[in-house]
């Protein structure tokens, strides 16, 4: 059978299914049958690597050039106050892909060689859900996820690049090429570049030497700031690009030890590894024309553990009822209905030299940093403060003394997460090598 006969069919069968159920269920029936989109958006996720949140023109940096990622914003949706879910990569990754905080699914730590640890193909992943769905789906780059790989994942293909060529470049190459070969089905793609990390930073002409910030980091976002650009204008010309979700974001905050190719936190406090705003605030922007409305700033809280939830729910796809999943639907939040709110009342921080415990909350306006069991650093790094994001984005002050009573409130609420954690924790895989 032909790949085109075999499209056929599908949608064939798929229109019979629908027909026939709404003549099952009668007028109203048919109503409903309607209302249920013809085909869900694709989905294309661009995950960076220890990227700011003060590395995005439109995040406020002035030091470096990102027009494709400011117009996308300007099309799209930006959030103010997206979370990652950790402030390193492999349960950041582990958060985004599953809906779940890493603590839950023993993946809290930044998996090396030695590690036998694995996302456990138990968990449902994005890529399991668009499979569900009869999507085409792959992952281009940066997996960090163990050693059960990708294909036991939902993701049909891993695309991966040679380390001596133009990372980001060629990853959006053969993602564009992955979209033109699935054009005419659903499809998703994870594209999680390597850039800008500071120990893979390589620009390539013409961006070398091209940023004002002048480092090797700052042409390394410029570049990638080209190739998304690139993506989104073949997304356009294959006429798929007002049904496609796009989100751009980061893994996790800077690296701010890596002088000079540290990148910038902007007004936030910490960066990658700590608890603070900038280890787990990052970019994220979103475009989506069909649904998303243009030019719109999102204030409420988002995270990366509401991509499958709200995923899942354009697909029609149920989520399992026999686990736990941390993420929220933010469908109304994207769609700028009014009046929505988060749906997220407490964001849980942990940072990674407190692997094991958690580290704090937030809720509404009020971020309680709390009880590290292991205190064994300086109160400059471990401070035990409520702060009010409200009034005080970088962290500088604790007004716990004079809020007892939001102190109380989120401590519980943290000691509450902590024991449901440890309630239903699900374990990982473990490979031996
Ligand atoms: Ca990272």
């Amino acid at each position: 059978m032909s790949v085109d006969k075999g499209l056929d069919r599908r949608r064939f069968l798929r229109g019979a299914a629908g027909v026939a159920a709404a003549a099952a269920l009668g007028p109203m029936g048919a109503r409903v049958a309607r209302a249920e989109p013809e085909r869900p958006p694709n989905l294309v996720i661009i995950l960076t690597d220890d990227l700011g949140y003060g590395d995005v023109g439109c995040y406020g940096a002035e030091d470096l050039a990102t027009p494709r990622l400011d117009t996308m914003a300007e099309e799209g949706m930006r959030f103010t106050d997206y979370y990652c879910g950790a402030p390193v990569c492999t349960p950041a990754r582990a958060a985004m892909l599953t809906g779940c905080y890493a603590r839950r699914i023993g993946l809290n730590m930044v998996l090396y060689a030695d590690h036998e640890e694995s996302l456990n193909p138990d968990e449902l992943t994005l890529a399991d859900v668009a499979k569900q769905r009869g999507y085409a789906t792959a992952i281009a780059g940066k997996w960090h996820l163990g050693r059960i790989h990708p294909p036991r994942h939902g993701f049909d293909e891993w695309l991966h690049t040679p380390r001596e060529a133009p990372i980001t470049e060629t990853l959006v190459d053969e993602s564009i090429d992955f979209i033109r070969r699935h054009r005419d089905d659903p499809f998703f793609v994870y594209l999680a570049t390597p850039d800008p990390h500071a120990n893979a930073l390589k620009a390539w002409p013409p961006f070398k030497g091209q940023s004002e910030r002048g480092t090797e980091y700052g042409d390394v976002v410029e570049q990638l700031d080209h190739h998304v650009g690139r993506l989104l204008d073949a997304l356009d010309e294959m006429g798929v690009g007002d049904n496609t979700l796009v989100v751009f974001t980061s893994d996790h905050g800077p690296w701010l030890d890596r002088l000079p190719d540290a990148g910038s936190a902007g007004p936030l406090r910490g960066g990658k590894y700590t608890a603070f705003e900038g280890g787990h605030r990052v970019p994220c922007i979103m475009r989506w024309p069909d649904r998303i409305p243009a030019g719109k700033t999102c204030s409420e809280i988002a995270t990366a553990l509401d991509f499958l939830p709200t995923f899942a729910g354009l697909c029609d796809v149920p989520l399992p009822r026999d686990r736990v999943i941390d993420g929220h639907d933010i469908l109304p939040l994207m769609e700028n209905r009014r009046g929505a709110e988060t749906p997220t009342e407490a964001y849980f921080y942990t940072e990674a030299a407190n692997p094991t415990h958690l580290r704090g909350v937030r809720s509404g306006r009020w971020k309680l940093l709390g009880w590290p069991e292991a205190q064994t650093a300086t109160e400059d790094w471990y401070p035990v403060a409520l702060y009010d994001l409200e009034n005080d984005l970088g962290e500088d002050t604790n007004v716990a003394g004079d809020n007892p009573e939001a102190a109380d409130r989120l401590r519980d609420i943290l000691e509450e997460h902590r024991a449901e954690i440890q309630r239903n924790y699900r374990p990982p895989a473990m490979v031996s090598r």
